[in-house]
């Protein structure tokens, strides 16, 4: 059996159409490198005391772990050398930090250095979350993109096989991390989402803060072969979002994070430049579709960098019943 090719053999000769510049690729391997060493720091953590909180908290007012701060420095130290960085856009900084005079064509990059940080002391999967747009022209300071501007998109997942999983704008292909070389080898070539699911994830806890839309999509499945739907739903969550959109690109699913009475003031949980758009290119690069209830996700135009949003993403089929739900209230029809 021939070896999976390695990241930098796919993006130099299989990505398409006419080839990635090459300035992109040195940024997505200083992507790459960075959630290397971040795998590298949470495998150690307990060696190096880095379990627990940093005793900070970060712009959006959440406690801030340890590997939240060292997975940040990680991220901004190994790419802010990268050729044509212009700047970056953190979760755990306020403002975006620039590194160099924009000039059109130079990249942009948001990230979520380490997503699902909740479960980095019960040891479940965690991972980092990034995105990269371009500069529209010389001089051009706004980094406030619409999700459908991104180039690339992808996560890390920091699981029982470290994974990087992107997107170039055509298709989805997912790299493990070879033990011993750590090189990253394309070993999930061009993953899909079946428009078709009984699966989904949520944070069930919060029932009683949901819109009627929610609820009722939500009783439906519940209700299993004998309900309106006609058929059983498993359900599944994880409390970290790169582990969920990991799980609906390998087997399908749907999952939602959407708006109800106890986020609804802030905008929604999730955050829409390194979260939310991120994902939703993904899902939608394999097939699936991403929305807030009403509104294509990366259609979204961003009014702040931590700005955040209802998310329901994953299979097609469920995704088009739950914008239904939301969009005409109605009461759906057998299937
Ligand atoms: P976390 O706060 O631990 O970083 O990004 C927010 C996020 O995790 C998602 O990864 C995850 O899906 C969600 O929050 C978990 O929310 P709950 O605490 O409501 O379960």
């Amino acid at each position: 059996m021939s070896e999976p090719i390695t990241l930098r053999r796919f993006l130099t000769r299989h990505a398409e159409p006419g080839g990635l510049d090459p300035n992109l690729i040195f940024l997505i391997e200083d992507i790459a490198s960075a959630c290397r060493v971040i795998g590298n720091r949470l495998r150690n953590a307990a060696f190096e005391g880095n379990h627990g909180l940093a005793g900070d908290t970060n712009v959006q007012g959440e406690d801030q772990k340890k590997l939240d701060v060292i997975a940040d420095e990680v991220f901004a130290r190994i790419c802010e050398s990268s050729p044509r960085l212009a700047a970056l856009v953190s979760e755990e900084r306020e403002d975006a930090v620039w590194l160099k005079e924009p000039e059109g064509g130079d990249y942009l990059l948001f990230y979520d250095p380490l997503d699902g940080s909740s479960n980095i002391d019960v040891n479940l999967s965690v991972g980092s979350i990034f995105s990269i747009c371009t500069v529209g022209a010389d001089g051009d300071r706004d980094v406030l993109k619409a999700g459908r501007a991104q180039m690339c998109s992808g996560y890390a997942i920091y699981g029982p096989t470290m994974m990087l999983v992107l997107t170039v704008g055509s298709g989805v292909y997912g790299f493990s991390c070879e033990y011993g070389t750590g090189d990253f080898r394309l070993t999930h070539p061009r993953m899909t989402i079946p428009a078709e699911t009984s699966e989904f994830a949520i944070n069930a806890s919060r029932y009683r803060l949901w819109d009627a839309p929610v609820r009722q999509y939500v009783d439906e499945c519940l209700a299993g072969a004998t309900g309106p739907r006609g058929r059983d739903f498993n359900m599944r969550w994880t409390a970290s979002m790169v582990a969920e959109v990991h799980r609906i690109l390998t087997r399908g699913g749907v999952f939602l994070y959407p708006a109800d009475d106890g986020n609804r003031t802030a905008g929604g949980k999730l955050r829409l430049l390194y979260e939310a758009s991120p994902m939703a290119l993904l899902v939608e690069q394999a097939g699936g579709a991403a929305t807030d209830g009403q509104t294509r996700i990366l259609d979204i135009a961003p009014t702040g960098h931590h700005q955040r949003v209802p998310v329901i993403l994953g299979s097609a089929d469920e995704v088009t019943r739950l914008t239904d739900y939301h969009t005409t209230g109605a009461t759906p029809a057998h299937s």
